[in-house]
């Protein structure tokens, strides 16, 4: 089995989440610059809106980045054909099933990479040609699935054969060794970049993350099959009474990016949505982004002899 550095030709074998509305060309540079695999999120962004963010990102840097596509995108099959006109390298695609696009990709030379929330869906996406699979646990920010990071890497290790990036609950070096252990060749990371100083995001988010506490997150929306963790606040609070209230998933999903947006743009502490990992609490300073993705790998050097399992 090919590892991830190979497979993405990349130093370290570390990719940043497509964090949507947030990671553009200028934050998906930076990681890809510093060793790991940037990647520009699409979010509910149109194509052509994406294929800017990817020419801007080519003028930053000549290593490999990649693309995510949040699959409930009214603009996804759009995207889905542009990423193959711009040659981008690799494709993560979440929030739903890639399954139709992944053909075209593959014949592209795209290297694939689904993110999954189950077993079951790794099986069929190792069938359906995935190069690799990302695991997203439970403790990760944004839309996400009901199993932990912990139980469901290494179930899914054992099922399939490509390698797993494990996502969700990784902001410190003992992540990333734990990970390893449970059978990931290589994570992602997304709340650890929001508190990165090429992260586009109003110095709010930034210091909202700095502040966290160990509980400063909850899922709303998980009534309705639509859980979405963010931090704590007004916002919060009322997205989780209009899920009750039986809102329709299409409002709510406009209601989230647009609060995002406030979030992101205007730093706005009481109505915007300010998606962030359960990790959030154990992140302390705003850093550059080559030293988040030192500090998470160098000392894992310094531990593999004695731990042999990386
Ligand atoms: O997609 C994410 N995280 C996101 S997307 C996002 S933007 C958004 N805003 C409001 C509503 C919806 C999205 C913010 N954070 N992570 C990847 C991920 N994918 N997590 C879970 C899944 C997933 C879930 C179900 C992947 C596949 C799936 O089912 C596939 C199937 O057909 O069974």
């Amino acid at each position: 089995m090919k590892n991830i550095s190979e497979l993405l030709k990349i130093k370290y074998p570390i990719i940043q989440g497509g964090m949507a509305n947030i990671a553009n060309h200028q934050l998906a540079s930076a990681v890809s610059n510093a060793g790991g695999l940037g990647l520009i999120a699409s979010g509910g962004d149109d194509a052509e809106t994406v294929r800017e963010q990817i020419r801007l990102c080519k003028a930053l840097t000549d290593k490999p980045f990649g693309v995510n596509i949040m699959l409930m995108n009214p603009h996804t099959k759009d995207i889905a054909q542009m990423v193959i006109e711009e040659r981008v390298k690799v494709v993560t695609a979440g929030a739903g099933n890639p399954g139709i696009y992944i053909a075209a990709w593959k014949e592209a030379g795209i290297t694939v990479i689904p993110v999954m929330p189950s077993v079951a869906f790794a099986i069929r996406m190792e069938r359906a040609g995935a190069d690799a699979v990302i695991v997203e646990g439970t403790e990760a920010g944004g839309h996400i699935g009901e199993l932990t990071t912990m139980v469901l890497v290494p179930q899914v290790a054992d099922a399939i054969s490509v390698p797993v990036i494990a996502a969700g609950g990784i902001a410190d070096y003992r992540q990333v060794l734990a990970v390893f252990a449970l059978g990931a060749k290589g994570i992602q990371v997304g709340t650890i970049f929001l508190a990165s100083e090429e992260c586009p995001i109003h110095q709010n988010y930034k210091q909202a993350i700095v502040d966290a506490k160990d509980t400063a997150t909850i899922v709303t929306g998980r009534q309705i099959g639509a859980p979405v963790r963010v931090l704590k606040n007004k916002m919060a609070k009322e997205y989780s009474m209009l899920a009750k209230q039986g809102v329709s998933l299409e409002e709510l999903e406009k209601l989230t990016l647009g609060s995002l947006r406030r979030a992101v743009d205007e730093g706005d502490l009481e109505t915007g949505s300010f998606m962030a990992g359960q990790v959030a609490g154990m992140i302390k300073l705003v850093r550059p982004v080559k030293e988040i993705i030192e500090s998470l790998f160098e000392p894992v050097d310094a531990y593999k002899n004695s731990l042999r399992i990386l």
